[in-house]
């Protein structure tokens, strides 16, 4: 898997990826739907905190981990949204994940199946790896972390289709062109789990949709 991973990085470094934040774009899907989600978490925030003692310069004196991330009216950021059963036209969406501040950013991601973009703005030496067993071409959650650092976390969610988002920090995230037809929409956290809800898409309209993570 190291060996995968690292082949990967060398991809991204030779090419010299740029840090795009991906979102899914028309789906080929004419007179789609909307699905504006939103999701919420009546919890307390949860954020670690961490004293850094190498490659400072690089990573601070001090290192947070953002498990919990609420924003305001209870707005559940990283969280991803999706529509599993959806089917439309085949679309590849591709992200970028950076290793900057000794962090990976962004912290959750999402992709449909196929490379993921590693990148690394630190000119100081993270080992990535991954505990996927599955390199990408199978919808799974992918966890990154970094053996030089242990705080660094990040996530990657390879989809089955493109119809997908990742909430923003009001909670919110939309996806767009959805074939009209009954889904159950999932929303997925790293620590916070899976809930899901049913909506009914409908031709050039938009379905609101909220979701509320329980611990
Ligand atoms: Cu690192």
């Amino acid at each position: 898997m190291r060996k995968v991973i690292g082949t990967l990085l060398a991809i991204a470094l030779v090419t010299g990826v740029a840090l795009v934040a991906n979102r899914p774009g028309p789906a080929g899907a004419q007179g789609g739907g909307t699905i504006e989600a939103t999701v919420t978490y009546a919890g307390a925030p949860v954020v670690e905190k961490l004293k850094v003692n190498k490659d400072t310069e690089k990573c601070g004196t001090e290192a947070s981990i953002e498990k919990v991330v609420v924003g305001a009216n209870k707005g559940l950021a990283n969280a991803v949204v999706s529509v599993p059963g959806a089917k439309g036209a085949p679309k590849a969406v591709k992200t970028t994940v950076d290793q900057h501040g000794c962090k990976f950013v962004p912290h959750v991601t999402a992709m449909t199946p196929g490379e993921l973009d590693l990148k690394n703005s630190d000119d100081i030496l993270h080992n990535i790896h991954t505990y996927s067993t599955e390199k990408f071409e199978k919808p799974e959650m992918i966890k990154l972390t970094c053996d030089v650092h242990s705080w660094m976390l990040g996530w990657v969610a390879v989809m089955p289709n493109p119809f997908f988002g990742v909430t923003g920090g009001d909670g919110t995230a939309k996806i767009e062109n959805v074939p009209p037809g009954k889904y159950t929409v999932e929303a997925w956290h790293e620590t916070l789990g899976k809930q899901t809800k049913e909506v009914e898409v409908k031709a050039g309209q938009a379905t609101k949709v909220a979701i509320e993570m329980k611990k």
